[in-house]
């Protein structure tokens, strides 16, 4: 018998990838969590039945989420990234020296234990020891901070369950008073492509620029996140995602990296005219 996992990503569409084997199913305190593999997409985690990454895609993700803002604001040394228990992020961020300490607030300790035993791919880098965990919900992690982080990555959930608290005005707001001057924040910003995420996307982007000076919507191809469109948000006080990026600095740091490039930085901000509607309705 095929075993299949499929997400209901509208009413009426549906996205299903073809399992080899179920490599883990259990329940945490926040969330169901599973693991398959797949011939297509190698190992994936879902949490509540929704994708959360693949082995396949999810350097798109975590490059994207990463290597953007770590190429426009100058000497990160503290970073702080709230979600992102797969340890993708943290992966990409410790390949740069500048960076001194990372704080990562996951709500869900199950997920680290989970990753770092079926997900060596992703949680390989979690324990470096400029790395602390902190299991923690990442609304309230922030309510305390001020002046602290160079870089916030909102590596989050959609906004229901446990990660809707992380699309409010009220983090965001914290997230500006924990930034430093030079700061910026990077989050996950839905799909503006089905109406219903399209919201979600719209009411994050009016609370962000609510919070912040300075915040560009940037795009990446995510082939296994509804409509594989998503985008990003990168929200600053001071510095400016493509008069800021330092495309110099990038080529010297002589990183592999199989999406992010100098170009693609650049034109990831380049939106397309639906898009653009979307934001400026806000
Ligand atoms: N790196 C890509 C994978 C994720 S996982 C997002 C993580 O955020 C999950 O491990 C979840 O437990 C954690 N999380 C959810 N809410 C909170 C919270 N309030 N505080 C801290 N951590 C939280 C992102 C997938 C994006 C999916 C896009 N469709």
């Amino acid at each position: 018998m095929e075993l299949w996992f499929t997400e209901q990503h509208t009413d009426n569409v549906t996205f299903s990838i073809k399992v080899d084997r179920q490599v883990y199913s259990g329940q945490s305190e926040f969330q169901r969590i599973d693991l398959f593999d797949s011939l297509e997409f190698g190992r994936f985690l879902t949490l509540d039945g929704y994708m959360m990454l693949t082995e396949k895609d999810e350097f798109i993700y975590h490059e994207m989420i990463v290597h953007v803002p770590m190429n426009v604001l100058p000497d990160v040394k503290n970073v702080l990234v709230i979600g992102g228990g797969d340890g993708g992020a943290v992966r990409e961020l410790v390949r740069y020296p500048s960076i001194e300490k990372i704080d990562l607030v996951e709500i869900d300790a199950k997920v680290i234990e989970v990753c770092k035993k079926y997900l060596p791919q992703t949680a390989c880098k979690l324990d470096d020891p400029r790395v602390s965990i902190h299991y923690a919900d990442g609304l309230k992690f922030v309510r305390s901070k001020k002046n602290e982080y160079d870089l916030i990555i909102v590596d989050s959930t959609d906004p229901f369950g446990p990660g809707e608290g992380l699309f409010t005005k009220e983090f965001y707001g914290n997230c500006f008073k924990a930034l430093t001057e030079k700061g910026a924040m990077v989050n996950q910003h839905e799909s503006p492509f089905y109406p219903k995420d399209a919201v979600a996307m719209q009411r994050a982007h009016k609370r962000i620029i609510d919070s912040f000076p300075i915040s560009r919507v940037y795009q990446a191809h995510i082939p296994t996140y509804p409509s594989g469109h998503w985008l990003f948000g990168f929200a600053s006080k001071n510095y400016h995602p493509i008069e800021n990026f330092d495309a110099v600095a990038w080529k010297k740091r002589e990183l592999k990296t199989n999406y992010y490039n100098d170009k693609i930085h650049v034109g990831a901000f380049a939106l397309p005219n639906y898009v653009k509607e979307l934001l400026e309705e806000v």
